[in-house]
């Protein structure tokens, strides 16, 4: 018997089918950030990201221009198993001789060929509202001065268009996701108006009269960043209240909270008023440190709460971590495969059993139970999933070629 065909068996005495869940993995979309080649410096001159958020660590041969980063992208997707997303941000322009607030779909038509090329099923989006001159005193969306609100705005709606140009060329919807870094270092004098103002904002936004069939507008909050430590305008309160009320997207990424709040417990509790919820998912190691994603306890409890409330394609995934200070396609593979475990761990669970369970109060047999999972033979299944997607569990020797063979080139 092969070790796959023991796994098989074994997870079938609780009632699991390894092979529909091989099958399901296969088909959950995971949208890759393309952030993490060239650590959030972007293609349109905006340079190092700012506004709270820091990329850390000195590996070379960060990807430069277009060309390296298209080549990264390639081989790095070329070995994650699923199925793929690109996630841009608008600062990933491709040639724009204008500024943020008039880019147009023709600067990421070359995006959207090179997606193409490599079979992804779609592409998602991001206004780009940091690393620019316009970021003033902190503030985007909700400045007091109007010149810049107004250009922010402008920038926004833009995103919206060319995110309804990218739905169409994939014929699937195209997440827009908004995260601003607004905020101060110390002690605000008012609290209330700069909200005021990014909700005038986001309705401005939202009234221009996108295609909500083919858009899915999110918001991201944030409990804090780098030296905006005292107040974000962007808070959970202020997104959840706004997207409940306007009919749009929660986006929760996992780095953004007090570290005893967890995304798994909020993604059922939005599941609960919400057709679509979007995820950020990451790594925070003390702060939103953006580290990259691992198979660990909370990013299994994350899959767990997406795969059995049968929320696989409503919850939209999508990475967003950042690491310099090791090779950065292996940041990449290393973290969607973490996700990827995850959702697979999660589909080989028996969550009817477990559920019921909870239900008859029998926490004794549910305890027991949730430890066995634990000891199942998950690498087999894992093993068989890859050699399935045509990939192995080895991939750091294929990084390590790459690397010699092309990054080098890049000093
Ligand atoms: C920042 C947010 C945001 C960014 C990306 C680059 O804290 O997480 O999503 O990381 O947009
Ligand atoms: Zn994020």
């Amino acid at each position: 018997m092969t070790e796959y065909e023991h796994a098989r068996q074994a997870y079938a005495a609780y009632g699991v089918d390894t092979e529909a869940a091989i099958s399901e993995l296969k088909d959950i979309p995971v949208s890759i950030h393309c952030w993490q080649g060239d650590d959030v410096v972007g293609l349109d001159g905006g340079g190092a990201a700012s506004g709270g958020i820091q990329t850390t660590g000195n590996y070379p041969y960060r990807a430069r221009n277009f060309e390296e980063l298209k080549a990264d992208i390639k081989k790095a997707f070329s070995l994650m198993p699923g199925k793929k997303r690109l996630n841009l941000h608008a600062s990933y322009a491709v040639g724009a001789k204008v500024d943020r607030d008039e880019y147009k779909s023709e600067h990421f038509a070359d995006w959207v060929k090179f997606a193409k090329e490599l079979g992804l099923d779609g592409i998602d989006f991001n206004p780009t509202m940091f690393s620019h001159k316009n970021v003033k005193d902190g503030l985007t969306l909700s400045s007091p001065d109007e010149t810049i609100r107004k250009f922010w705005i402008k920038h926004c709606i833009a995103c919206l268009k060319i995110a309804e140009y990218f739905a169409d060329e994939f014929k699937n919807q195209c997440t827009v996701n908004i995260w601003i870094p607004d905020g101060f270092k110390d002690v605000p004098a008012d609290r209330l108006f700069p909200r005021i103002r990014l909700k005038n904002s986001l309705d401005e936004i939202l009234s221009s009269g996108y295609n909500k069939s083919k858009v899915i507008v999110a918001v991201e909050s944030k409990v804090f960043g780098i030296g905006v430590e005292s107040y974000t305008v962007g808070s959970n309160e202020f997104y959840q209240n706004y997207a409940a009320k306007n009919n749009i997207c929660c986006l929760l990424d996992n780095g953004h909270y007090h570290p005893l709040e967890y995304v798994s417990d909020k993604i059922p509790a939005l599941l609960a008023f919400y057709d679509t919820v979007a995820l950020h998912v990451t790594r925070g190691v003390r702060w939103d440190s953006d580290h990259v994603v691992l198979f660990e306890d909370e990013l299994k409890e994350i899959a767990k709460e997406i795969v059995r409330n049968g929320a696989t394609q409503k919850v939209k995934i999508a990475l967003d971590y950042f690491d310099a200070s090791i090779n950065r396609l292996s940041a990449w593979v290393t973290g969607q495969r973490a996700m990827q475990k995850a959702l697979l761990n999660a589909l080989l669970i028996n969550h009817k059993e477990l559920a019921e369970l909870q239900d008859k109060a029998d926490f004794t047999a549910l305890m027991v139970r949730q430890e066995e999972y634990k000891t199942l033979p998950f690498g087999a299944v894992w093993k068989e999933y890859l050699k399935r997607q045509g990939l192995e569990e080895e991939y750091l020797s294929a990084i390590r070629e790459y690397e010699t063979q092309v990054s080098k080139e890049r000093v």
